[in-house]
């Protein structure tokens, strides 16, 4: 069976109960459809909106066999290998119907086979279980208490609620200003015990720690063969994916695969007045003739999208922010139907890309560092993206592709000299020679948007070594304001925001 363009779900809100109870409408920042699902067992509640592209199909998205039910948004990546576990006749093509068959057969083990981009939640009989995608690419968020669960793939969705009557969960992370919601950690199903509020964590995936060693040649191939496959599972064939282009290996490299996959393909890039990388991202989409377009979006309409960004991440980690920012931006410049785009992120974390130097043992560190740190920063999470309405995914962090790349000793992530060695040299044949060889250049430099937000501020008087912190404080400000405050970004000004950062600062060095 073939892909849809779009999975079934893009998000959920959700509700279970041990007694009958009316779910709040609920405010996402994605924008898509509503369908109100419920599938309570007698006399309790288990309820949901879905949120999803106008023209998917929501039933997809949901399962259910005697006590056990299942809520899923975003999409498998390795659905053939997972029905073919099945015993015949109980095969499932996809979605929340394929969990469910899984669950029946592994019970929450079912988990650690998939490898996908989702939250789910299910609930089987006083159990619930709340379930994230190896990376967390789909955030989820929960409310516990004794009697009641609430999840939902945004944040903002849990707060317009009652009294609080948080329980202590497992080790998780907070949001700030929302202290009874929890996320539920990357590659984790929590179960919880719906009348006690008790939760148990089980985690079903974790980065590699050791580093494997392989001879040159085995281990480019089979790195080419990892991003082929993870590509083409997040193509349906017969209609173009749409891949965002920075021009660098990472994105050219996948836009290579997708081409290759689909036999056509679109191309857009992203540039500011203050700079863009227009020639590299051409160079790229003459190779492989795509229908490639440009969009400049001038720095100070990119620094007022700024609440938008932080109102889809649902982050306040100002590094992120900064690298998020031009995205949003392109995705909303987009216009025209919702696409599905495939994206070349997350490729730097693996294989050290925005660590720029020689050293082996400094590059591990970043490694080791970075796939540590990264759950609960939402750098993938398709709010981003489907904020306008469009489904983003990133080849990169498919589980397969990750399980391949962070355990490779560094020596082949950096090699004669050469940055992501291992990756330039798996796509040596499918991409032109510039192209292979071309240095590493952050998104946030490459559209100016580092360099632009500093100047904002220093406009407003902010001091050189101020900005850091001056940074944080803004995002932190947006954040409260729009995810906390459930404020539209719209109604939301970064210039007022630095403006009162810049004074405050002011006012406290004085
Ligand atoms: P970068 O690698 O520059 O960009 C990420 C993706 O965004 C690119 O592969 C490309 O698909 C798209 N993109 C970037 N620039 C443009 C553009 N001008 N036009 C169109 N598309 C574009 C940061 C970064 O530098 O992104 N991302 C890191 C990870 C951040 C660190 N996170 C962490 N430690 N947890 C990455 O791995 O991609
Ligand atoms: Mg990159």
């Amino acid at each position: 069976m073939e892909a849809p363009v779009f999975p079934a779900a893009f998000g959920f809100h959700a509700t279970a109960r041990t007694e009958r109870h009316r779910a709040p409408g609920a405010a996402f920042a994605t924008l898509g459809s509503h369908t109100d699902i419920d599938l309570s067992p007698p006399g309790q509640t288990f309820a949901a909106t879905l949120v999803h592209h106008p023209q998917a199909a929501p039933e997809g998205a949901r399962a259910r066999d005697g006590d056990t039910a299942v809520l899923l948004a975003g999409e498998l990546y390795d659905r053939e290998a997972l029905r073919s576990v099945l015993p015949p006749g109980e095969e499932a093509d996809d979605g929340a119907e394929l969990l469910l068959r899984l669950l029946r057969r592994y019970g929450l083990h079912a988990f650690r086979l998939l490898n996908g981009r989702f939250a789910a939640v299910v609930r089987t009989g006083r159990r619930v279980l709340l379930a994230t995608d190896h990376a967390g690419s789909v955030p989820l968020y929960c409310r516990v208490a004794p009697g009641e669960v609430r999840a939902a793939t945004e944040a903002k969705t849990l707060t317009a609620d009652g009294p609080s009557r948080g329980l202590p969960l497992p080790e998780s992370r907070r949001l700030p200003g929302l202290p009874d919601v929890r996320q539920v950690p990357a590659g984790t199903v929590w179960e919880v015990d719906l009348e006690s509020g008790t939760t148990t964590a089980h985690p079903t995936w974790r980065p590699a720690l050791a580093r494997r060693i392989m001879p040159e040649d085995e281990a480019v191939a089979a790195v080419r063969a990892a991003l082929q496959r993870a590509v083409t599972a997040r193509v349906p064939a017969g209609s173009a994916p749409l891949v965002v282009l920075s021009g660098g290996i990472d994105s050219s490299g996948v836009a290579a695969c997708a081409h290759r996959a689909a036999g056509a393909l679109d191309t857009v890039s992203l540039g500011t007045d203050v700079s863009d990388e227009f020639p590299q991202a051409r160079v790229v989409a003459e190779h492989l003739g795509s229908r490639h377009r440009e969009i400049t979006v001038p720095t100070a309409d990119l620094l007022e999208q700024l609440p938008y960004a932080i109102w889809a991440a649902e982050s306040a980690d100002p590094e992120t922010i900064e690298y998020l920012l031009p995205l949003v931006a392109l995705y909303r410049a987009l216009g025209g139907p919702a696409r599905r785009i495939v994206t070349g992120y997350g490729a730097d974390i693996p294989l050290a890309g925005m660590h720029r130097e020689d050293r082996l043992p400094d590059l591990d560190t970043a490694v080791a560092y970075d796939m540590a740190t990264f759950d609960g920063l939402n750098e993938m999470s398709p709010v981003l993206s489907t904020l306008a309405g469009h489904w983003s995914t990133h080849p990169y962090w498919d589980r397969d592709v990750l399980d391949l790349l962070v355990p490779l000793e560094a020596g082949l992530k950096r090699r004669y000299g050469r940055d992501k060695w291992v990756l330039r040299a798996a796509l040596a044949d499918a991409l032109p020679a510039e192209t292979v060889d071309r240095p590493k250049l952050g998104v946030h430099e490459g559209s100016g948007t580092t360099s632009s937000f500093s100047l904002l501020l220093a406009g407003h008087g902010v001091a050189e070594t101020a900005v850091g912190e001056a940074k944080r404080r803004v995002v932190r400000e947006l954040f409260d304001l729009t995810v906390v405050a459930g404020r539209h970004p719209s109604e939301v000004s970064t210039a007022e925001a630095v403006a009162a950062v810049a004074a405050r600062l002011e006012r406290g060095a004085a």
